[in-house]
C-alpha cells in the first residue's frame, strides 16, 4: 500500500509542479520528498517478519494456463493465494502474462512467469517429497509437455476467434462479473476492449487461416493422443499414477472440454456455459468430444480422481 501511495504520488508530481506553476526549487523539494519517502518504505519493511501466505498465483478469471499450475500447487498441498486481474489487462499494460508465481525465498520475494518455469521451480523445491514425483521433468515429460504447450497457445487462438466477435461473453470471460477481480478492474475492461480485443488478435494473428491451421493442429494432436490414451483411459506417459503432463493436459483441455470441477469450482463462472456457447465453438466442441472418446474418458478421470489436493494443506 504505501508503495502504491507513493508511486500515486511521483507520477502526479509533474502535474502539480505544472497546476501550482512552481519554480525548480520547489519541483526538485518534492521530487526529494517523494524518494525520501520510497526510501522510508523499503526501510520500514527490512528485517519485518512478513504475514500471509508464502506463495501468491497472480491469475485471470478462466486461464487455462493459470489452471496448469493451480492444479500442480493443489496437488502439493501447498498453501498459496490467488490474486486476479481483470483478463488481458496485465498483457496489454504492463506486459505480463499468468501465472505468475511470487514467492517468499529466504528474505527476498522472488517472481517467476510461464507456467513450464514455475512447474520446474515447483520440483526443485519440492521434489525431494514423496508427493512430488508427478513433478519429476523426466526428457519424454517436458518434450511432451513443450507440445502441449504448443497446442494450448492453438486453442487460444481457437477460443478468441469464436469469443472476440460476441464482446458480452468476452468481456466475461476476461472476468468482468468475477467478485475475485478488483471492482477498479472490472469497470476498465468494458472501456479498454477494443484496444485489448485489437491487441489480443494482433497478438495471436487471429484470421481465418490461423484459425483453420490452429484447429486442424488440435485436431490432430487429440487424434494421436486419443491412440496413445486407449479405451482404459491410460496415462500420457504410461505407468499407474499420472503426471504433471496428464495435469497439464487436462488444464489446457478444459477450454474445449468444459469439465466438472475447473479450477475446483474457483473461478466456473468466467467459461460460457452451454446455452451461450456461440454456435461455431459448440460444433468445434461436440466433434471433439464425440471424435476423441478416450481423450474425453481421461480428462474426465483426471479431473474427477485427480483434481483435488492429494495431501492437506501445508505451508510452503
Ligand atoms: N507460455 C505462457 C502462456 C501464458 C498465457 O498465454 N497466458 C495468458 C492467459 S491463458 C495471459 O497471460 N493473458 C494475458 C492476460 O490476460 O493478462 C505460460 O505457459 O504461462
Amino acid at each position: 500500500m504505501g508503495k502504491t501511495l507513493n508511486t500515486a504520488y511521483l507520477l502526479l508530481l509533474p502535474l502539480a509542479v505544472a497546476g501550482w506553476n512552481l519554480g525548480l526549487p520547489a519541483a526538485a523539494g518534492l521530487l526529494l520528498l517523494g524518494l525520501a519517502w520510497r526510501w522510508a518504505v523499503t526501510a520500514a519493511g527490512l528485517g519485518r517478519k512478513s504475514r500471509g501466505a508464502e506463495i501468491c498465483l497472480e491469475a485471470i478469471s478462466a486461464s487455462h494456463f493459470v489452471e496448469k499450475v493451480r492444479w500442480c500447487l493443489d496437488r502439493l498441498g501447498l498453501d498459496y493465494t490467488e490474486r486476479r486481474a481483470g483478463g488481458t489487462l496485465g498483457a496489454v499494460f504492463l506486459g505480463r502474462t499468468v501465472p505468475r508465481m511470487t514467492f517468499r525465498s529466504g528474505a527476498v520475494t522472488s517472481r517467476i512467469g510461464n507456467s513450464s518455469h514455475i512447474l520446474r521451480y515447483l520440483w526443485g523445491r519440492y521434489g525431494h517429497q514423496a508427493d512430488a514425483a508427478f513433478l519429476e521433468p523426466t526428457a519424454e515429460a517436458v518434450a511432451l509437455e513443450k507440445r502441449l504447450d504448443h497446442y494450448g497457445v492453438d486453442l487460444q487462438v481457437w477460443i478468441y476467434t469464436h469469443l472476440l466477435p460476441n464482446r458480452k461473453l468476452t468481456l466475461h470471460a476476461w472476468g468482468m462479473h468475477d467478485p475475485a477481480v478488483p471492482l477498479w478492474q472490472r469497470w476498465l475492461l468494458p472501456v479498454v476492449f477494443p484496444l485489448a480485443a485489437l491487441m489480443v488478435r494482433r497478438g495471436f494473428r487471429i484470421s481465418p487461416a490461423s484459425y483453420q491451421k490452429s484447429r486442424q493442429r488440435i485436431g490432430e494432436l487429440l487424434a494421436e493422443l486419443d491412440q496413445t490414451i486407449g479405451p482404459d483411459a491410460g496415462f500420457l506417459l504410461g505407468g499407474e499414477s499420472p503426471s504433471y503432463v496428464d495435469f497439464t493436459f487436462a488444464a489446457l483441455s478444459s477450454l474445449w472440454a468444459q469439465p466438472e470441477g475447473f479450477a475446483l469450482g474457483r473461478s466456473a463462472a468466467a467459461i460460457p456455459s452451454a446455452d451461450q456457447t456461440p454456435e461455431g465453438m459448440a460444433m468445434d466442441q461436440a466433434e471433439w468430444s464425440r471424435g476423441y472418446p478416450n481423450v474425453v474418458a481421461l480428462i474426465e478421470r483426471l479431473y474427477r480422481d485427480y483434481r483435488a489436493p492429494a495431501t492437506p494443506s501445508r505451508s510452503s
